[in-house]
């Protein structure tokens, strides 16, 4: 082969994992889920579901091997309520799930679709039956945000994506309590040019704590003539100081090439929310949208990631 690159995300033989058709009630897709490990060693999903409205939802998907047979909740796990919640008008997407040990509970960070585009709300929730809304935490428009799991010198830190058309780059936001956010810097910017990351860059899963720092997978939107093609890049970021950069990867480490990841509602995309971190600390398992279709998974180790970021930064 004379395109050999190195391989950093296997993809799962039997991909995708979990399609619309796996769905206990009538959806049009199901794609970007957030992910976590239980304590009991369950992987949980928390999926976007996308009814035949075009509005998303949130519905819980439970599996012992984090693979197959999955436990999906009968009926939506969250769903907009706009009445209560005006931000939710238009929907919920792309949930990023962070444990926070000092709350002992589960912080969800996601899109809602609110009347002036989509801006980034929070929830913590400890079972993921009962939630506890914060609303929106960054206003419109604003997406791709994650908390990080414990206090930066005593504040809250939050990753997210506002968009400075035609720009959008990643920001990193402090707070005291959750709820009133500042101090806003810039952690990453889109490159310029013909860049894969050119103009538009966002984080797809939460950050993952190493001791090296935060192991930061991000996606790159090219913009062409023949649409946009989501791709995926490596970042590292300094663990006491999270929005200082100390390695960012020079080429994508995984793009769509499957067919499920060509071909759907919105071909050409991968879209990581989520991941969960094998016993030895080091495989991980990470879950995918493809194509705002399907789920599919992709793994990897932490390792590696780190090993190549040494060597293309
Ligand atoms: C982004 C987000 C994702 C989606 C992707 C591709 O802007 O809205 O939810 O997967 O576009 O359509």
């Amino acid at each position: 082969m004379n395109n050999q690159h190195a391989q950093l995300f296997h993809r799962y033989k039997q991909n995708p994992i979990l399609t619309a058709d796996h769905w206990p009630y009538p959806v049009n897709s199901v794609f970007n889920a957030g992910a976590i490990m239980l304590p009991d060693d369950t992987t949980l999903l928390l999926c976007r579901v996308e009814d035949r409205r075009g509005l998303s939802h949130f519905c819980v998907a439970r599996s012992k091997n984090g693979i197959d047979n999955w436990q999906i909740d009968a009926q939506p796990t969250l769903l907009p309520d706009p009445d209560k919640h005006p931000e939710e008008l238009w929907g919920i997407e792309d949930p990023r799930i962070t444990f926070v040990p000092e709350l002992q509970k589960y912080a969800i960070v996601f899109t809602a679709y609110t009347r002036d585009g989509p801006g980034v709300a929070l929830a913590l929730t400890e079972d993921f039956q009962y939630f506890e809304r914060y609303g929106i935490i960054m206003s419109p428009e604003d997406k791709d945000a994650a908390l990080l799991p414990q206090r930066i010198n005593g504040l809250w830190a939050l990753i997210h994506r506002p968009v400075s058309a035609p720009r959008a780059h990643m920001w990193m936001s402090y707070s005291p309590d959750l709820k009133n956010w500042g101090s806003h810097v810039l952690m990453m910017d889109a490159r310029k040019g013909a860049w894969w990351d050119a103009n538009k860059i966002g984080l797809s899963a939460p950050p993952i704590e190493t001791p090296e720092g935060w192991l930061v997978i991000y996606h790159g939107v090219r913009q062409s003539c023949g649409g946009c093609l989501y791709r995926l890049g490596l970042a590292l970021f300094d663990l006491k100081k999270p929005d200082l950069c100390l390695k960012r990867g020079s080429q994508w480490v995984f793009a769509p090439e499957e067919m499920y990841e060509q071909k759907g509602d919105v071909g050409n995309v991968v879209f990581p929310c989520g991941y969960t971190i094998m016993k030895d600390g080091d495989t991980i398992n990470i879950y995918y949208g493809a194509a705002d279709t399907c789920i599919a998974l992709a793994t990897g180790s932490i390792r590696e990631m780190l090993k190549w970021l040494e060597q293309h930064s």
